[in-house]
């Protein structure tokens, strides 16, 4: 096992040794980490996050108590078990007659106000549940409380947490991690002298479950039931230590004289993704054994696991855009790029920019549930929108960044649940379309909540199963992997399509098919064929048509095609030159509603582009200056995006520097507000898109650089069909491009340097490349696990 690791590690090392030919960012190691000169006080504005995916924990790091909150995503009330008959949110009986009803309504009046339509077809909520809190590990320190030379930091290169200070002339260290390959959450007590460690530990739990406690030896036990739902719930913690006595109860442990102690902890529950029972296995067999392991492994071995498995996903990606790494704590940096220009807001964009990476790894990875709103921390029983899973924007912006950040992984929970969602995403169909497929709302929970709400402004959201299954594709056109497509991706991108294909209507004002009743979320009346509605199922379509193509469906590519043919596509120009938000010219120049939703064609959609619709870019542009540059965090870390999109990086980055000013507090967490995630992983996934683009079937390098960056690297962004990508750069221009091909074909790639003269060569065998075209746009063949480099032929 250990040999076979440092065999992987060598090969990773050759790896990155290999992709090294671009001078890769070397940036310090504490250039990636946030730290303070303080404890937090403030679990949502201060607290240092952790995690492994499954189980999250925040970390406050006080001197005299560490209360660590901690969290396992499937801790969820409602659902089966909360109320007499939970139904998944699906309408009583079948409303397929309501809606055929709504249809003829808005043939004949156009529009519908929200507040009628809900009333028509949106239902009360029952049974939905919230995200809960798991509990607090609480440790509390024999030492006394005056400590000096404090810090606490997230080193974010390392996927580790630290607090360090002194009380009475000894220095103590505490470590915290979360780690994927034990498990556990692993916190790790030392101090500059011997015997010093001594401190009583305990689970505290919340009031809304039974709890019963136990313990054998140091390794402490806590269970029962949720109140709500009657979810099984386990907790346990076990305490090793290096010298020291322990005493331990049911109640927790106390330990005295020694020279280090560790604690790992870990949390489950007996959630099961299946529906319609979502129960599995009680969990004390699997939390007993995680602990167990993990404590009979010793910290340096947990250690240098998490390691491996946080840097390999992490270290894909280096990015360097300036700037020395602040002197300042994280807060004070961030306050003072809250308060003009500075010369350290190069490193905190970058540190901003890894830490949704970060973030990323730390709450989707495989086996358990994706990223929500919170990602995996909470420390509410009622938290925000229920700590859920909204998908008119929120879930999707969380995975923007997976693929083209080097992430690929990260996706699989979001797989996973998508695909659990169908079996009643189907009952839903029927029930209000009468449709074949499947499809959700609004919002959804791990309950397979696929039903529909009563809040009229947002209950409304049909179109969500289509735009769900765009990452199905896009995953499929970043890695090529062929087999991902046949079986995971096309039964689930067949089944949304299925029902707009059945669900459409004819528009009787110009024979078009539409959806109706469309909502463009979360404003505005009800209609017939509102943007977004068409954009995303005209997505939907042409994605399921190449799709069925390649897996040798031809005859529902076909039908999809003739469907496409007469689908209204859902773009317009209005009278003041905006992008349409509706069919109808009703769009208010002075509305700046956080959504702009009709610019899913611009992002993520891949309908207008400034290189082959610019009229449409142009409309775009337009629909976004009157949208300001306000909003709430995951708002403007859209508007990141789109103006990426159009090619303007100055836009794009006063953007970022909008949300940082704004919607970002002390811990780097963004803010809707209150903390919402996605405007962290919108934001990193906006400055890839600053970098590099590849949703036109071409790999642009360097689209909408801003001239704040005028030099720079970074190496392993990830393009559409499966290139990885090196980039440096200076007075705004690329000066090389490495790329890294996973598979044999074609490369079409727009470049600057290709309007100069430069060499195009095979990196493995220095023989120059066949490139055809003109201008910025070339393209050239590459072989499976080729590489290649473009550079200007002067600097040879
Ligand atoms: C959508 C947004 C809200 C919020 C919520 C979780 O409904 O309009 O701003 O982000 O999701």
């Amino acid at each position: 096992m250990r040999v076979l690791q440092i065999v992987l590690s060598a090969a990773l090392a050759l790896t990155l040794a290999a992709c090294a030919t671009v001078s890769a960012p070397a940036a310090p190691p504490q250039a990636l980490a946030l730290w303070y000169d303080r404890p937090a006080t403030d679990w949502e504005r201060e607290g240092l996050p952790i995690g492994n995916g499954a189980i999250g924990a925040v970390i406050m790091g006080g001197v005299s108590a560490e209360h660590l909150q901690f969290n396992e995503k499937t801790l969820w009330t409602g659902g089966p078990g909360s109320v007499e008959g939970y139904d998944y949110g699906l309408p009583d009986g079948p409303i397929v007659d309501a809606v055929r009803a709504a249809q003829a309504d808005i043939d004949r009046e156009v529009r519908i106000a929200p507040e009628a339509m809900a009333e028509r077809l949106g239902r009360p909520t029952i049974g939905y549940g919230h995200y809960q809190s798991f509990g607090e590990l609480v440790l509390e320190m024999a030492h006394g409380a005056g400590a000096t030379d404090y810090r606490r930091e997230l080193d974010i290169g390392q996927g580790v947490a630290r607090v360090s200070y002194v009380v009475d002339g000894v220095r103590y260290r505490r470590e915290y991690f979360a780690s994927y390959p034990d498990g556990v959450i692993v916190v790790r007590l030392t101090a500059d002298q011997p015997g010093r460690i001594a401190f009583r530990a305990r689970l505290d739990v919340p009031e809304n479950r039974s709890v019963q406690r136990d313990h054998d030896g140091a390794r402490v036990f806590a269970s029962g039931a949720l109140n709500d739902n009657g979810l099984l719930w386990e907790a346990q913690f076990a305490l090793t230590s290096e010298n020291g006595e322990t005493i331990s109860s049911a109640d927790g442990v106390t330990l005295h004289n020694a020279d280090s102690a560790t604690i790992v902890l870990s949390a489950g529950t007996n959630y099961a993704p299946t529906y319609p029972a979502y129960r599995g296995e009680a969990p004390h067999a699997a939390v007993t054994a995680r602990v167990l392991r993990a404590a009979g492994r010793g910290y340096r071995r947990l250690w240098d696991d998490h390691e491996a498995d946080y840097r390999e996903l992490f270290d894909r990606v280096a990015l360097d855009i300036g700037g020395a790494p602040s002197a300042l704590p994280t807060d004070r940096a961030l306050a003072a790029y809250q308060g003009g220009a500075s010369a350290e807001d190069r490193a905190l964009e970058t540190l901003y920019f890894q830490y949704g990476r970060y973030l990323l790894i730390s709450s989707s990875r495989a086996g358990s549930l994706p990223a929500n709103l919170q990602g995996v921390w909470n420390n509410s029983a009622t938290p925000p929108w229920n700590g859920d899973y909204h998908v008119n924007i929120n879930l999707q912006m969380n995975y923007w960044l997976a693929d083209p950040t080097g992430l690929p992984e990260t996706n699989a929970p979001l797989f996973d649940f998508i695909d659990a969602l169908v079996a009643p995403g189907e009952q839903t169909a029927q029930r209000i379309f009468g449709a074949e497929g499947w499809t959700l709302s609004l919002n959804t929970n791990p309950w397979g909540f696929t039903g529909l709400i009563a809040w009229p402004t947002a209950f409304w959201q049909p179109e969500a199963g289509a735009w769900l299954a765009q990452h199905y594709y896009d995953h499929y056109r970043f890695t090529g992997d062929e087999r991902f497509l046949r079986e995971r991706a096309y039964p689930v991108m067949k089944g949304a399509a299925e029902l707009w294909l059945d669900a459409l209507v004819v528009d009787p004002r110009d024979g078009r098919l539409v959806v109706s009743p469309s909502f463009s979320p979360e404003q505005g009346d009800f209609s017939a064929g509102a943007a977004m509605s068409q954009q995303i199922v005209f997505d939907l379509f042409t994605n399921v048509a190449e799709a069925a193509e390649i897996v040798g469906d031809e005859a529902f590519a076909a039908r999809v095609n003739t469907a496409l043919s007469r689908l209204d596509p859902g773009l317009r120009i209005g009278s003041w030159g905006q992008l349409q938000e509706w069919k109808l010219d009703w769009d208010d120049r002075t509305n700046e509603h956080r959504h702009a939703s009709h610019l899913f064609a611009l992002h993520p959609g891949h309908q207008i582009s400034p290189l082959t619709t610019p009229d449409f870019a142009e409309a775009a542009r337009v629909s976004l200056n009157a949208r300001g540059d306000g909003g709430t965090g995951w708002s403007k870390a859209w508007k990141i995006n789109f103006w990426a999109r159009l090619l303007d990086g100055d836009r794009a980055h006063r953007l970022l520097g909008e949300q940082l000013r704004a919607s970002t507090l002390p811990n780097l967490w963004d803010t809707h507000p209150p903390f919402q995630i996605d405007g962290n992983f919108g934001a990193t996934a906006g400055v890839a898109e600053m970098l590099l683009q590849s949703q036109n079937d071409e790999i642009h390098i360097l689209p909408a650089l801003p001239a704040a960056w005028q030099q720079g690297a970074v190496s392993g962004l990830r393009a559409r069909g499966g290139v990885t990508v090196d980039i440096r750069w200076s007075s705004g221009a690329a000066d090389e491009v490495a790329l890294t091909t996973a598979h044999a074909g074609e490369v079409v790639l727009r470049s600057s340097l290709f309007e100069g003269a430069f060499t195009l060569v095979d990196a493995r065998s220095g023989a120059s490349v066949t490139v055809s075209g003109e201008g910025a746009r070339r393209s050239f063949r590459t072989a499976a696990g080729g590489r290649y480099r473009l550079r200007p032929t002067l600097s040879q």
